[in-house]
């Protein structure tokens, strides 16, 4: 057996060998497909180390942009944009809508959408097109990284098999295959990219390896080997460990209610004890990652039909909680002599988080549907989503109450003279503990707070 066989595959490692030497000095060409709010700042981080990055959007108009210099991503990334433009400067980054450029790539990310539909069922439309035609141009001995958060057993079930099938190569002979799931954060994509550990998942303990050489020139923190299905399970296991542990707050906070408890103050006095750390309560869970990757993580168990109970419950109670806040709307409507059909209802916040312009699976949006189907009016107000921004006193003006979604930073300091001289009717329904009854009390407001009873 010559020095190079692999002990694990029987497979002569040359081809390992070498790529980890252009890992080491850079030499490597890298491919990055999908150049959206992940694959974009990857891309940058690369090029700025010094590595040539080709990245591959189907969106020509994002590619020309990209090639332009001018960020295509929404929201407030601090420093992006700067280093886009000298990355795309020093001709270190370049863009296309054609897979053919990367025939000549040693390292091939992917950073596409792998979103979940109405029954929660992982939908890899974006995915399975990016492999096939990858695997159509994929050159001998490269490395492909999927950088998406996929479902436990994706990795092995679809990934692998379309990319032997398309490239006609043998895995961890003809080209290398790993998982290194991201963990970025809208607002924070730069940062959490150079500070954030990540799980290297290689098909062999050699092709992490390689993995852990090629991120360690971005990552600032923990890189840690393992094997494609640990990565898998540890991205979705996180998040779903974050929205049970929500669900569990949200469940408590109506408990609350119940008994005339304040959900804050439990909270705190809970979180005095060691080992606790309850999170918040709230009017709902928005966003990119958390709402979706429960499911992720339990679809193969289900469907080998393993009984799992908790996590889909977990979800449940998080998508009540914006119906939860029509409830507690309308008993103080009720107190105050009026119904929510025709009422006029100001709602503050549409974004997923506070202090963020980002809408996606927003608690606030089901709240409106349902406000509507009620028969309500809608006035919406969110100082970052552009549509909704706006003076809030004139749109507060004539309505019958106001519901916090989001815990904008503005809506803290807000004048509740001035908002309650501008309703019509004096009710404010807090989701996000903005205010402490004691504010609102001395205003002559009816406060509702969520948790509190
Ligand atoms: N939320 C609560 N209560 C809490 C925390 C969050 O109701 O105690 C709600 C938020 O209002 C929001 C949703 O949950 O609607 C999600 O909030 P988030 O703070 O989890 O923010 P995300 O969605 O940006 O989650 C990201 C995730 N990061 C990655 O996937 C890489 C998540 O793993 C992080 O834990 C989270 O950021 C974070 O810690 O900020």
């Amino acid at each position: 057996m010559s020095e190079s066989t692999n002990q694990h595959t029987g497979v002569d490692d040359t081809s390992l060998n070498s790529l980890q030497r252009k890992l080491a000095d850079k030499t490597a060409k890298l491919g990055v497909i999908g150049l959206g709010y992940v694959g974009l700042p990857v891309a940058c981080l690369f090029a700025e180390t010094g590595f040539k990055v080709v990245g591959v959007d189907i969106q020509a108009e994002r590619v020309a942009k990209i090639n332009a210099g001018i960020s295509p991503i929404e929201g407030d990334e601090p420093g992006l944009a700067e280093l886009l433009a000298q990355v795309i400067n020093m001709g270190m980054l370049h863009a296309t809508d054609t897979y053919a450029p990367l025939a000549e790539c040693d390292v091939i990310t992917i950073n596409v959408e792998t979103p979940v539909d109405e029954q929660h069922i992982p939908r890899y439309a974006a995915l399975q097109s990016a492999l096939h035609a990858l695997g159509a141009v994929l050159k001998e001995g490269a490395l492909v990284i999927i950088e998406s958060t996929i479902a436990p057993g994706t990795m092995a079930k679809l990934v692998k098999p379309i990319l032997e099938n398309t490239s006609g190569k043998r895995v961890n002979a003809g080209f290398y295959l790993g998982h290194c799931p991201e963990r970025v954060m809208p607002g924070k994509l730069l940062a959490n990219l150079r500070g954030v550990s990540r799980v290297c998942g290689g098909e062999t303990p050699e092709t992490a390896q390689a993995m852990i050489m090629l991120y360690r020139h971005v990552v600032q923190a923990d890189l840690d080997a393992a094997d494609c299905v640990t990565a898998e399970l540890v991205k979705t296991a996180e998040n779903a460990y974050r929205d049970v542990n929500i669900a569990f707050a949200n469940e408590v906070a109506l408990v609350c209610e119940a008994v005339g408890g304040d959900v804050w103050r439990v909270r705190e006095l809970v979180n005095k004890s060691p080992g606790r750390n309850m999170l918040l309560p709230g009017a709902g869970v928005g966003g990119h990652c958390i709402p979706k990757d429960p499911w992720l993580l339990v679809y193969e168990a289900q469907a080998q039909g393993v009984p799992i109970r908790l996590i889909p419950a977990a979800r449940a109670v998080n998508e009540s909680m914006p119906l939860h806040m029509v409830e507690l709307l309308d008993e103080a409507l009720e107190e105050a002599g009026k119904t929510v059909a025709g009422a006029r209802v100001l709602v503050l916040g549409y974004a997923y988080l506070e202090n963020s312009d980002d809408t996606r699976n927003s608690p606030s949006a089901v709240l409106v549907q349902r406000l509507r189907e009620l028969g309500a009016e809608v006035v919406i107000h969110d100082p970052y989503v552009a549509e909704y921004q706006g003076d809030v006193y004139e749109m507060a003006q004539g309505c019958d109450a106001a519901v916090v979604m989001v815990g904008h930073g503005e809506y803290r300091e807000l004048d509740w003279k001035a908002i309650k001289a501008a309703l019509r009717t004096s009710v404010l329904v807090d989701g996000r503990q903005v205010y402490s009854i004691e504010q609102v009390a001395s205003v002559g407001l009816t406060y509702s707070a969520l948790g509190a009873g």
